[in-house]
């Protein structure tokens, strides 16, 4: 059972495709505190909450607060309270009471879960207005799915989409791209996609294409088609201001992009210098902006992902020229040591300002909105004028779109990556936390920077990363310039990444029925052990285990030098040791806790009883798997 509670007045996100009508009461469960513009309920001592989306920390969210506010932060360090995401989705699961809740409103939220008080969940909303939907259910899994089933069907990705993509910021021209194929092909290692990040572009201007390094760009993507390979180019949120750029000139003369209250374009910066940031929120320019796309769809470009979108901001003109005449202040002047770090911290301070959210307006709905107010959904509005123009443009084709900024109702049109994070083992930990967060609240089709994307991978991290995300449905390694390279065939241990790529693509056929079925059923593909054994304790005790679809539970190894790791079986299960699709060996084993070796190239997974698991004869591209012929490990 859903109920809607509207408290004050609401702005309309979109995130709810259902009609809900409201109650009249308050909120339940919660105590409504109007002066403080909170929601606070005591937690008993057992009391757990899943859910968030993207968020740091572990699977159960309790210790810790977590802020709606989508942020360009590229640490990813356990005390962010914002990342890249806005998901205001959870499930209250206590001994007492157990629901759902999804909090819908734009702008800043903070779910304050046993931070400020260890036995207190506060709500605490910078506006009070929103709508407050309660979802009672039987299950954890349950209430998942009544909420899912409010939002809209998750979207699905091309098939091509599920093989192995590699990206790099950094590879700057057509020859670059060419080498990596060609490297890959030569390992004879699977391959579906290479990345162009930013430096495709001409001066990072959205939309064009470098004619230097990329010569003949429909060309160079017809030969990497023939090849069986798709490029997937970036597009960022703001647009260079640059005489003659038909985007920038379109968008001036037709009013598309937002406005500070004195009626001009906001100035701000970013990678192509100076930009002006579309109102993505208005109808009119989310049309004009995703028609823009047809101009890599007409080169035969089928996938996107876009960045930049919270927006990242690297300073506004109007808050440069404050900053300067601040710093003046201090020359000449003899600085003391707290006015040192005043001054050394006007400069930094610079960057992504949330000041400057509140100088510029959108045009939504038929109403002016200041940033700030509706500012978590800015990257779903862009990925949105992707996604609404594919369905315009390429209805008979899908395209692959996935974004960085996110907010509720953003799932229906694309999926996420993770962001910036780290060559971290503890990084490896969050990709596997965060996946069962994100598909609670719609996102499916996701992934992290596989291996790391700030500092220099090691091999083993990245061995062990790829044994995890051979099953994420974004399944892609990418990392920043001038670290090290870490493309697959660079390493020692060649024929070990080589095993591990094709056994991707022998799960395939598994990975992309158990998905599909998810995304009509709004279900979970990444399920907590708990969340199907609400009974068994230690089941909430076991955050580094998942279940993934119907028939399997993965226990990644995630720990430098580790040759193996406690498991804990809720059930009676067959374990597979993988050193190959076709190289691995069985054995059943009783419920409860085992160590299991796992050398650092083999890899774990555990099928459950009466179910199995069904492996493809490898192939290089997902195009060439041959889905009927098909082995099945059963138990
Ligand atoms: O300010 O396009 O998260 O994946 O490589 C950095 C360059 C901008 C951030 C993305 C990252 C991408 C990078 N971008």
């Amino acid at each position: 059972m859903i109920r809607r509670y509207v408290i004050g007045n609401p702005i309309e996100t979109d995130s709810v495709v259902k009609v809900i009508s409201p109650e009249s009461g308050i909120v339940p469960y919660f105590q409504t505190l109007d002066k403080e513009k909170a929601l606070t309920l005591p937690m008993s001592k057992w009391d757990k909450v899943f859910g968030l989306g993207e968020t740091v920390r572990g699977i159960n969210k309790r210790g810790f607060k977590y802020i709606s506010n989508c942020k360009d932060d590229n640490s990813h360090t356990e005390d962010k309270n914002s990342l890249y995401a806005a998901q205001n989705f959870f499930v209250y699961y206590g001994k007492e009471q157990c629901f759902g809740m999804y909090v819908d409103t734009p702008g800043k939220v903070c779910f304050d879960i046993g931070d400020t008080d260890i036995n207190v969940f506060s709500i605490v909303f910078e506006d009070f207005d929103s709508n407050i939907y309660v979802i009672d259910g039987d299950s954890i899994l349950d209430i998942v799915k009544q909420f899912r089933g409010i939002i809209g069907k998750s979207y699905i990705p091309p098939k091509w989409a599920f093989g192995f993509g590699q990206s790099r910021w950094g590879y700057k021209s057509a020859q670059d791209v060419r080498d990596v194929v060609n490297n890959y092909e030569a390992l004879d290692m699977p391959l579906d996609a290479v990345y162009l990040d930013i430096d495709y572009m001409e001066r990072y201007k959205d939309f064009t294409v470098n004619s230097e390094t990329f010569p003949d760009f429909k060309g160079f993507v017809k030969e990497m088609k023939d090849k069986g390979i798709h490029l997937v180019p970036i597009i960022d949120a703001g647009v260079k201001i640059e005489e003659g750029y038909d985007v920038y000139e379109e968008g001036v003369k037709e009013g598309y992009f937002v406005k500070k209250e004195n009626g001009e374009n906001l100035v701000a910066a970013v990678w192509p210098g100076r930009v002006h940031f579309p109102d993505f929120l208005n109808e009119k320019t989310r049309k004009w902006f995703g028609d823009k796309y047809k101009v890599l769809l007409d080169m035969g470009i089928d996938g996107f992902w876009n960045d930049m979108n919270e927006p990242a901001i690297f300073y506004t003109e109007d808050n440069l020229r404050d900053v300067f005449e601040e710093i003046k202040k201090y020359e000449g002047k003899n600085l003391d040591i707290t006015s040192f770090f005043r001054f050394q911290g006007i400069v930094e301070g610079l960057q992504n300002n949330p000041e400057d959210f509140k100088r510029f307006y959108h045009e939504y709905k038929g109403k002016r909105y200041r940033h700030d107010k509706v500012h978590n959904l800015y990257g779903f509005n862009m990925t949105r004028a992707a996604g609404e123009s594919f369905e315009r443009n390429s209805p008979d084709k899908k395209i692959l779109m996935f974004s960085r900024a996110s907010y509720i109702g953003m799932h229906r049109y694309a999926g996420v990556w993770t962001g910036d994070n780290q060559t971290w083992w503890s990084h490896l930990l969050m990709n596997i936390q965060q996946m069962p967060a994100l598909n609670m609240c719609g996102f499916l089709y996701c992934g992290a920077d596989v291996g790391g994307f700030w500092g220099d991978t090691t091999e083993d991290l990245l061995m062990r990363w790829t044994e995890f995300a051979i099953f994420t449905p974004l399944f892609r390694n990418h990392s920043l310039r001038d670290t090290r390279n870490q493309e697959y065939y660079r390493f020692t241990d060649k024929e070990g990444f080589r095993n591990l790529l094709r056994l991707r693509y022998a799960l395939i056929p598994y990975l992309y029925l158990e998905f599909v079925k998810a995304a009509e059923n709004d279900e979970m593909l990444f399920k907590p052990l708990c969340f199907e054994y609400p009974d068994d304790e230690m089941c909430y005790e076991t955050e580094d285990q998942l279940f993934m679809g119907d028939n399997i539970m993965l226990a990644p190894i995630y720990k430098q030098n580790a040759t193996g790791r406690y498991v804990y079986l809720p059930e009676d299960m067959k374990m597979v040791r993988f050193r190959s699709f076709e190289d691995y060996d069985e054995e059943v084993m009783q419920k409860g806790i085992h160590f299991v070796r796992a050398e650092l190239n083999e890899l774990l997974v555990f099928i459950r009883k009466g179910k199995s698991l069904p492996l493809a004869k490898p192939a290089n591209r997902t195009g060439d798997i041959d889905e009927t012929d098909l082995t099945y490990i059963k138990y």
